[in-house]
């Protein structure tokens, strides 16, 4: 590559400094330096293509992960501006690229800067972090480049050619020597691309992955808005009407709102704010559950479908089976909460809360039909929690009258410190057995299960507390279930599910994830559930201590390193683990109990739509799509300590 010398002034010297600091410190700007803060890189990107979009001139981004992990992003908007400052003799695009927060800066009062990851960094963070970044650029009837290595201008922007077109495109690589790995996984960004292209209606954005032989590729664009997004999130549900509700409003605030009900009995809602994933919730999600429950409630009565006597409709009822999807645009969002994702602005209540009980109040009174199917659907789901308050008191009152809450098969352990209590959920009699004697009985605990387990996903909560297989998980882990659940009322830290490494296993860990998912989903979020892995293979040799291992791989690995000592395959004994109810006490301690060597994985929330999606596939009628999922297993779980 061609190297211009550079003569730095005062300016430039400040420039170098700020992109050092974001090198130094790079989880201060772009969150971590693990898997999720390498896809942040890409979001910076394409983030400036949307917030283009969102002006108006760009309807088309294409994205493409090439070999070697190098990601091109190019949009078809008006080109980053080229010309020269006067003062700084830098090009404007330059400084997009050099200047921290130049985005900031320049959409601080001009308004430019609409969307944003979480980090609002932009480009020049990104470029700070690549190994190289070249930015090309089409506009003025001429093809403009620009060069930087590690941040550094390497190649000032510069006139290579002449076109007709406009547009922006960006290569970069990120740096392996601050970011834990380059290896991108598609399916989170293939996700993060269908959502971009949801929220920004009528934007193109194509995705494709040549880094394999066989490349990978989407193409996203969505018409319809967040009537296709809620469409999509409820595709293998049933509705209660055909066409989702839609609602939107332009102005200071805008808001775009999209509702279907399902006969389900989840509660489905999504938000977003300056397309940013809001999981927190926040004060736009308060306004619309307000406007939700007032509207439903001000109708039902004046419809005499609720008489004068009956109580109002609680906010719970009237989201039972719902779909929902949140958008909207707030010019300087305050983002609390512990993961930052929450919306703050007291502002924003009021207006959503206006704009949903304006629309939905005309909505219904033009479509009579669909609010009667809501409403019955409403008044169905009060009187079931009605019934689930009454079976909640029956096992509140029981519990009073009985020495112990506790249920009978719990093997509890005698800390009473839930930080570092642990309970196993024991598939079967046999493992239940060997856990209870190999465990430490100091902070663990055993909590047998067995039969068929309750479909959650097809049960309300009455029947849900009534279910004598869950019923001893709820009273075990003690936080209640629902919007009852209280997470500082758990007494145990981690909730590992032991299962077989068989179809059977993964049936009862399905089932049981379903169900933390519906009825206890903070501790999934919280981070306290875990599967346990049970080794699937032992070698053995005669005056070696045995070895196990977990995976195929990882048996091929230990076969090589054995054969580098001189140790054949055929000199070993090798024991394939059907189940756990096949390793005695003592090994169930050493390979999956012990937490100086097992292997646990953390159940992770990555993203709350892909979950939901997948635990409806999987509990859905169709076979196919489950038998998918349980061969490729979550996609949530991810590797945590050996
Ligand atoms: C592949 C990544 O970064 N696209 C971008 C634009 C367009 C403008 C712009 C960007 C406003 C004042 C600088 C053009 N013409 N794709 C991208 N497209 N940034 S980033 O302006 C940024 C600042 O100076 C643009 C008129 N106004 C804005």
């Amino acid at each position: 590559m061609e190297k211009f010398e550079h003569e730095y002034n005062a300016s430039q010297i400040q420039v170098l400094e700020g992109l050092e600091a974001v090198r130094k410190r790079p989880g201060m700007y772009i969150g971590s330096t693990s898997v999720r803060g390498l896809h942040h890189m890409v979001y910076e990107i394409v983030d400036n293509c949307v917030d283009e979009a969102l002006a108006g001139y760009c309807t088309e981004i294409n994205i493409k992960i090439e070999a070697g992990n190098v990601i091109s992003v190019e949009d078809n908007g008006r080109g980053i501006p080229v010309e020269i400052h006067p003062k700084t003799k830098i090009s404007a695009a330059e400084t997009v690229y050099t200047v921290l927060h130049a985005g900031g800066k320049f959409g601080g009062d001009s308004g430019y800067k609409v969307s944003g990851g979480l980090h609002g960094v932009g480009a020049s963070v990104v470029n700070a972090l690549s190994e190289w970044t070249e930015v090309t650029i089409q506009r003025d009837g001429g093809i403009y480049q620009m060069k930087f290595e590690k941040g550094k201008t390497v190649m000032p922007l510069q006139k290579i050619g002449d076109s007709t077109k406009t547009g922006t495109k960006v290569r970069f690589l990120a740096d392996g020597s601050i970011f834990e790995t380059l290896n991108y996984d598609y399916d989170i960004l293939e996700n993060r691309f269908r959502e971009m292209a949801f929220l920004t209606k009528g934007l193109r954005i194509n995705v494709e992955d040549v880094r394999e032989e066989t490349p990978k590729k989407a193409e996203f664009c969505f018409e319809g808005g967040l009537n296709s997004f809620v469409e999509y999130l409820n595709k293998n549900k049933e509705k209660l009407h055909t066409t989702p509700i839609y609602i939107e409003k332009e102005g200071e605030i805008p808001v775009e709102i999209a509702i279907q009900y399902t006969t389900s009995y989840s509660e489905n809602i999504y938000t977003f704010v300056n397309n940013i994933n809001t999981v927190e919730g926040g004060t736009h999600l308060e306004g619309f559950k307000r406007a939700l429950t007032k509207t439903f409630n001000d109708y039902a009565k004046e419809k005499n479908i609720l008489k004068e006597k009956d109580s109002n409709l609680l906010g719970d009822d009237i989201r039972e089976g719902i779909t929902a999807v949140i958008s909207v645009k707030v010019k300087e969002p305050q983002f609390e909460g512990q993961t930052k994702t929450k919306l703050g602005n007291s502002e924003v209540t009021g207006i959503v809360q206006g704009v949903v009980n304006d629309s939905l109040a005309a909505f219904l009174e033009e479509n009579p039909n669909i609010a009667k199917a809501i409403l019955e659907k409403c008044i169905s789901a009060s009187r079931a929690r009605e019934a689930a308050r009454k079976a909640r008191e029956l096992v509140r009152r029981k519990s009073a009258l009985e020495t112990t809450t506790l249920p009978g098969k719990l093997a509890d352990c005698s800390s009473k410190n839930p930080d570092e209590c642990e309970v196993y959920i024991v598939e079967g009699d046999s493992a239940g057995g060997s856990a209870k004697q190999g465990r430490d009985r100091k902070f663990q605990a055993i909590l047998p299960l067995w039969g068929k387990m309750l479909n959650v996903e097809k049960a309300r909560a009455d029947k849900i507390y009534n279910n004598d297989k869950l019923n001893p998980v709820i009273i075990a882990v003690g936080a209640g279930i629902g919007s009852d659940f209280d997470i500082t009322k758990i007494r145990y830290g981690k909730v590992i599910i032991m299962a077989d490494a068989d179809v059977d296993g993964a049936h009862i860990r399905t089932l049981l994830l379903t169900f933390f998912f519906r009825y206890m989903r903070p501790l999934i979020e919280n981070g306290n559930v875990y599967l346990a892995q049970p080794p699937l293979y032992k070698l053995s040799k005669k005056g070696m201590e045995d070895i196990y291992c977990y995976t195929d791989e990882d048996l091929e690995v230990k076969y090589a390193e054995l054969a580098e000592k001189g140790i054949t395959k055929d000199q070993l004994g090798l024991q394939r683990y059907k189940g756990l109810g096949e390793m005695n006490p003592e090994q169930l301690w050493e390979t999956t109990m012990n937490p100086e060597t097992r292997i646990l994985i953390k159940v992770t929330m990555e993203d709350a739509i892909a979950a939901d999606d997948t635990f409806t596939l999987l509990m859905g009628d169709e076979v196919e799509p489950r038998r998918e999922f349980i061969e490729k297993n979550a996609k949530y779980v991810k590797n945590l300590d050996i």
